[in-house]
Parts: C-alpha cells; sequence; structure tokens
C-alpha cells in the first residue's frame, strides 16, 4: 500500500486512525528494526512513514497523523514541498556529485550567496557549506580558531550543538547524548544562560553579567576564540532568554575578540516568525550556523560569517566529501524562495499566536503548565508539579504518549525532560492545527 501512496501536499490533510497507533505493519518493522539497527538510534514515535505533506504524516498502516514536529524542525516548507520536488528533480538529473572540492558548480555559489545576503547583518561575508548541524557547528569553532588563534570556547547551561566529539562536548546534557562516549574534546567551558521561568529577578543584562564573570574567572578572554550560543535554546527547552541578555554578551565577544557563533540549526529560516532568531533583538553574530530548515529535509548545513573570520583558515583547510551536496543546494534554493514569496516568517508569526493563545487559556485553568513560550512556530510549554517549579517528566510523557495514539505528532524536550514542544510545518492548515490543539486539550484534561 505504502508504494501507492504520493507525498506532498496533495495529501488529504486530515487525522485518520484506521489501526491502533503503531498499527500492525509498523509494528512488524519496529521488529525488524530492533533486529536489524543499533539500539542507540531511539525512535520516538515507531510509526513507519509511507507519505507526508503539507501537516499530515501518513503511516505504513494508512493512519494519517497530525505533525506538530516537522522531524524536528526541518521541513518548515511542508514535507515534499512541490517547489522543492521540482528543483531536486531537475537536479538529479542534471548530475548528483562531483564534489566542490573536485569540480563545483554554481548551485553552490547560489546558496552561498543567498545566505550572505539574508543572514544578519549587511557587512561583507562568506560561507561554507556541510551535511548535519553538528558538521557545521564544528567547522565554526574551527574557523573561530583558526582566526584568533585561540583554543577555548564557551557553551551554555541546557545547551544542545550536537552528537560529535566536540559538539557532545559543548552539549550539556549527560543522557541520553554524552553518557560513556567521552572523554570529549577538551578547552571547552560552560556558562549559564538566561532562563527565564527558572530565574526570576534576573533580567536579561544581569544574567549576561553572571555569565561574563564566569567567562572572565575561569577562562579569560585572552584565552576564548568563541561564545557559542543557540538564540533560542532548543534541545534545551525552547528556552528564550530575556531581553537584553544576547545583545549584552554579543558586545562583550566584540570589545574582546572573541567570535560570537550563533547556532540556529534549529531556529533558522522563519521558524519563530523572523527569518533568523538573532533579527529580533537585532543581534548580529560574527558567524551563524545553519542546518535542519535550510533545505526542506535534505542534508545541508552551513557556517556564514565575517568575510575576515572565514578567510581565516588556509586554502584546503575547510572541506568534505559530500558538503554543499548538489541536490541538497537544489533543495535550498527553493526553499529560500517559497520562504521570501509565501513570506513564510508571516506564517511563523500566525501559528505562534494561535499556539500560545491556546496554551496560554489551558494555563489559566491547569496549574500543571508552569510556562507557555517560544517565538513563532517554535512553541513549548514547561510541566511541573502545581504550584512549583519541580519539573514533571512523567506527566509529559504521558501527554506525548496519549497524543500519539490518537494521532498527533508532538515532541518533547528540556534538560528535565518536562518540556512538550510545537514545531509544525509552516505548510500546516488552520484547521489541522486547531485539531492537534482540541485534542491535545482533551489530553490534559483527561490525564490526571
Ligand atoms: N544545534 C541547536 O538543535 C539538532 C537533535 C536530535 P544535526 N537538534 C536535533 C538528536 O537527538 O540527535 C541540533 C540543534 C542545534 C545543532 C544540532 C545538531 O544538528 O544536524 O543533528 O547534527
Amino acid at each position: 500500500m505504502s508504494d501507492l501512496i504520493e507525498g506532498g501536499p496533495k495529501l488529504p490533510q486530515e487525522r485518520r486512525l484506521i489501526t491502533e497507533i503503531p498499527g500492525p505493519r509498523s509494528r512488524e518493522l519496529q521488529t525488524r528494526k530492533t533486529a536489524a539497527v543499533a539500539q542507540g538510534v531511539g525512535t520516538v514515535l515507531p510509526i513507519y512513514a509511507a507519505a507526508a505533506g503539507g501537516g499530515v504524516v501518513v503511516d505504513v498502516d494508512g493512519n494519517s497523523l497530525i505533525d506538530f514536529g516537522s522531524g524536528i524542525a526541518v521541513t518548515t516548507v511542508g514535507n515534499s514541498a512541490p517547489a522543492v520536488v521540482a528543483a531536486v528533480s531537475n537536479q538529479l538529473n542534471a548530475f548528483t556529485h562531483t564534489c566542490f572540492m573536485v569540480t563545483p558548480y554554481e548551485g553552490y555559489l547560489q546558496v552561498a550567496e543567498a545566505l550572505n545576503r539574508i543572514t544578519p547583518g549587511s557587512h561583507d561575508k562568506r560561507t561554507a557549506l556541510f551535511n548535519s548541524g553538528a558538521e557545521a557547528v564544528e567547522n565554526a569553532v574551527k574557523i573561530a580558531r583558526s582566526y584568533t588563534r585561540k583554543q577555548a570556547v564557551v557553551a551554555f547551561d541546557h545547551a544542545y550543538h550536537g552528537r560529535t566529539n566536540l559538539t557532545m562536548a559543548m552539549t550539556a546534557k549527560n543522557q541520553p547524548y554524552k553518557n560513556g562516549f567521552g572523554p570529549f574534546a577538551s578547552e571547552v567551558y560552560r556558562a549559564p544562560v538566561s532562563y527565564p521561568f527558572r530565574d526570576s529577578g534576573v533580567d536579561g543584562p544581569a544574567a549576561a553579567q553572571r555569565a561574563i564573570e564566569v567567562i572572565e574567572k575561569q577562562v579569560g578572554a585572552e584565552n576564548l576564540a568563541a561564545v557559542v550560543i543557540e538564540p533560542i535554546q532548543g534541545e534545551g527547552g525552547f528556552v528564550v532568554p530575556a531581553p537584553g541578555f544576547l545583545p549584552a554578551l554579543a558586545a562583550w565577544c566584540q570589545a574582546n575578540g572573541v567570535v560570537f557563533i550563533a547556532d540556529e540549526v534549529q531556529t533558522g529560516f522563519a521558524r519563530t516568525g523572523d527569518l533568523f532568531a538573532c533579527d529580533h533583538e537585532g543581534v548580529v553574530p560574527d558567524l551563524i550556523v545553519t542546518a535542519k530548515g535550510i533545505a526542506g529535509g535534505l542534508p545541508l548545513s552551513a557556517v556564514t560569517g565575517r568575510a575576515e573570520i572565514m578567510d581565516a583558515p588556509h586554502v584546503g583547510g575547510l572541506g568534505g566529501t559530500y558538503g554543499g551536496n548538489p541536490l541538497a543546494c537544489a533543495a535550498a534554493l527553493a526553499v529560500l524562495d517559497l520562504i521570501e514569496t509565501d513570506d513564510l516568517s508571516g506564517r511563523a508569526r500566525e501559528l505562534g499566536r494561535l499556539l500560545t493563545d491556546r496554551f496560554e487559556a489551558l494555563q489559566a485553568s491547569d496549574a500543571r503548565i508552569g510556562d507557555v513560550r517560544g517565538r513563532g512556530a517554535m512553541i513549548a510549554v514547561e510541566l511541573v508539579e502545581p504550584g512549583t517549579h519541580t519539573p514533571d517528566a512523567d506527566l509529559t510523557r504521558r501527554i506525548a504518549a496519549a497524543a500519539h495514539a490518537r494521532g498527533l505528532i508532538v515532541l518533547t524536550c528540556g534538560t528535565y525532560g518536562n518540556v512538550l514542544r510545537f514545531l509544525p510545518p509552516l505548510a500546516i492548515s488552520d484547521e489541522l492545527l486547531t485539531e492537534g490543539l482540541d485534542l491535545l486539550d482533551s489530553v490534559f484534561k483527561e490525564l490526571t
């Protein structure tokens, strides 16, 4: 049956359950997964995808689920968006790979030119392309070290930057990302972030000062190559820093010869209602790292930034076999075009209002919702024991499981595992979004 389903936005935009979740065919495949795939590679919701588009994922049993996850903030323009399919198909028929480091091609240049144009700041920029978010973060650190001739890197509490050795060191949370995988890369230090819900009374500038004191006392600007920060933390719990935190950190970096790197892997490309989350406060990072939403599901990532910093590494110092693969570049050009022509930033703001209004209304009558936060189509609720800040990870798991069983894909996150996060594709309809929110509403009311 799966062969007969065509993906993309032409899929009926409906929630339709015809078996239990997961259904028999998915369960069969999950048994094969257990026998064939390393268990370290987990699955949140083991329904096996057959097609996806707009705001739905259709599984191999014919169930159609509402998608509030976008494959972790990737399919921003929708799965199999027609313009992406057309662009990639054309490229597929022309050539699939030459390796940019061997015989280059124009698509790579077009993506670099576009990123140089749309990322924050009007200064002269350069871009280098890679495959994954983690790989791009690693390269941003390489570039900052090469430019500053310094070694130390500062990351923050609750940070997530990837699963490679250096990015594991930069990631804060032990389970599941780091446990037993050391030793980790050296010269990585951690500073406190601004986490308004758990930090009341500390405003943005004061939180920045607190971080700067840790950095000055424990590292020293004279040793510090880069400060790397997610402008809204993703895996760490959709933590939006208090206003003024990011600008104060960026200003300190500039005054102290430290490269300020924004990891916008999860927040980038209209997700937060601005093209980039840094735009919200007018923060201009020296380097910006992007991935996920850039190419509609094809693997692509980038480091973009000040020309003099990006050009510090010697010729041949950066690269990789697949970095800036032609298919991924074709997809990215179609995505960037869609973001501009369809005003997807505006759409993210609309979705953000719908999500926030509903969760704030729910919070007014449900003290287990400690915090509703986020920006644009990147919204989360943090669940606590009523009247406290004590995280309730168990409730979070139960709500996610009940939503899954009823055909709604939701993700959790947070250092304490107590955050439900909502990242719908921006191609989702208001009707489907509302149906998903109604469903969550009843799950909250039923689970006590
Ligand atoms: N930086 C801010 O969010 C990836 C991780 C899922 P890769 N987030 C999803 C998981 O459990 O592996 C992410 C991110 C931020 C870097 C990354 C890493 O991006 O493309 O997964 O390497």
